[in-house]
């Protein structure tokens, strides 16, 4: 029955993120655009980001692109640091799909990200590397 139950998280997860959700300028997603077009692309295969380490132009917001090859939702979650304390982004639950997130500019430095279902998936984040 787990296969039953993962839809129906994906489901109740993606509700909750929408009625909470930001539809601020920048905070959003656009899954209208080219995932080979955005800035940033990042592939979440058997349970981890491929590659774990991207890199990302500093001095505006840019476009990030989860390619999900899971069967199993996944998204990015972007803290400050590994202590997770301070989130600057939480994108989309994606499965077995793309999505590209606008993520808001960020000061330039290294960011810990993470997807908020399998906090085991990890990675890292330069900005203006
Ligand atoms: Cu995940």
């Amino acid at each position: 029955m787990k296969t039953l139950r993962l839809p129906l998280l994906a489901i109740a997860l993606a509700a909750v993120l929408a009625a909470c959700g930001t539809t601020s300028a920048g905070g959003g997603t656009d899954p209208g655009v080219d995932p080979s077009s955005a800035d940033v692309t990042v592939s979440a295969v058997d349970m981890a980001f491929d590659p774990g380490t991207v890199t990302a132009p500093a001095g505006g917001s840019f476009t990030l692109a989860l390619v999900n090859e899971d069967a199993m939702p996944h998204n990015v979650a972007i803290y400050t640091d590994s202590s997770r304390s301070e989130k600057v982004f939480e994108g989309e639950m994606v499965t077995n799909g793309s999505i590209v997130y606008e993520i808001p500019e960020l000061e330039p430095g290294e960011y810990f990200f993470d997807c908020s279902l399998h906090p085991n998936m990890t990675g890292t984040l330069v900005v203006g590397g």
